[in-house]
């Protein structure tokens, strides 16, 4: 990775060390450098204190009259598979009004992603932005990852030939793909999250989503009733002991949760998978070999489910927003970034924070 340290002085007078995550010279003539990553390395975060969650999802009419409104010749919403993804047309995040957003929410719970094209949002500037992710929860401010200079909450997602940090780390694999729901460790882990690409390949870089609904709906009902009565850890450490031997800094100390395998999403009462490859660690009260063949199958059934899956292709002014409660996502780096043709990517994630996962009768996250 090309960084430079830079060195600046904030208005408290104290040092702020900053790595810059790029090569300046590859960007100048691009309009979105103030987006490029950059990592703060000197501020610490305390452990994340518990909050009062409320789903915006709750209050939303069911029918959605406001958000899918008569009164807009330009809509256009198309199901992108049957149990996952939707797309929208001709409505732009950046004018919803607050029942439009809460509507919203319900459908991204009810269809896991939502994708919408054609979008202004990424030039509303940063403090709407960020704005408009709180509107859904507090923000999350990821513990190891590169972000938008000054602004943490912007989580920077850059895969280019001045930063193969992202693949590098995936060199010896068969395949650069991930099924995970972002940093589900987390007491209260992520509800509803805000991709936007500033820079899309021409082709290659899409995202996949998987419904984790489906996932669990298919599973046998003997199946189905042994997890809704487990919980399964999920680790935030293996995550900071790797940013940590990169030479990378940790801004919050790791956490690792006790969360259920069978997870209730407060809107719509449906129940889903609340486990996945890049965060699950073991089956609490199961042997080691039990514990290890469970997760084995649940991840196998959740990455080979293509029937139970979406694959997004992004375009100029693509935002997507998918619930992380109800699904698992995974990018897929398909292209060469060495190859100018081909493209840089690059986006930010608003990532916002949601209740403490609750499953079948009650069963509750606990942890240490
Ligand atoms: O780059 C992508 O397509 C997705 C990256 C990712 O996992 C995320 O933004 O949470
Ligand atoms: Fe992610």
């Amino acid at each position: 990775m090309a960084t430079t340290t830079i060195t600046k002085t904030n208005t408290e007078e104290l040092p702020l060390r900053l790595t810059v995550a790029y090569d300046e010279k590859l960007h100048e003539k691009y309009k979105y450098t103030e987006y490029l990553p950059v990592y703060d390395e000197v501020t610490k975060f305390p452990p994340l204190k518990p909050f009062e969650f409320n789903d915006r999802g709750l209050v939303a009419n069911k029918d959605k009259p406001n958000l899918f409104s008569k009164d807009n010749p330009n809509l256009k919403v198309t199901k992108l598979t049957p149990l996952i993804g939707t797309e929208i047309r001709g409505l732009q995040l950046s004018q919803l009004n607050d029942l439009q957003k809460d509507e919203l929410a319900l459908l991204i719970a009810e269809r896991g992603v939502v994708v919408f094209r054609e979008q202004d949002f990424k030039d509303i500037g940063i403090e709407k932005q960020k704005e408009f992710g709180r509107y859904f929860g507090p923000l999350h401010i990821h513990p190891v990852g590169a972000h938008v200079k000054d602004h943490l909450e912007l989580h920077n997602i850059y895969l280019g030939p001045d930063n193969e940090y992202r693949s590098k780390r995936r060199s010896n694999r068969l395949t650069s793909t991930g099924y995970h729901s972002d940093v589900s460790y987390e007491r209260q882990p992520p509800g509803i999250t805000i991709l936007t690409l500033l820079s899309v390949p021409p082709t290659g870089g899409d995202t996949a989503w998987v419904s984790q609904t489906a996932a669990y709906q298919r599973l046998s009902s003997p199946i189905r009733a042994l997890l809704e009565g487990l919980r399964a850890e999920h680790s935030g450490f293996p995550q900071a002991e790797q940013a940590r031997r990169d030479g990378k800094f940790v801004r919050r100390e790791p956490v690792a949760t006790l969360h259920p395998i069978v997870r209730v999403h407060p809107a719509t009462g449906q129940k889903a998978l609340f486990v996945n490859p890049g965060f699950t660690k073991r089956i609490e009260g199961l042997k080691d070999e039990e514990s290890d063949a469970l997760l084995r199958l649940l991840f196998d059934h959740i990455t080979k489910g293509q029937d139970f899956q979406v694959r997004v292709k992004w375009e100029e002014g693509t935002v997507v927003l998918w619930d992380n409660r109800v699904t698992a996502h995974t990018a897929i780096s398909d292209y060469d970034v060495h190859n100018p043709q081909e493209g840089l990517r690059h986006g930010f994630r608003i990532t916002t924070l949601a209740e403490r996962p609750r499953g079948v009768n009650g069963l509750e996250s606990i942890w240490e």
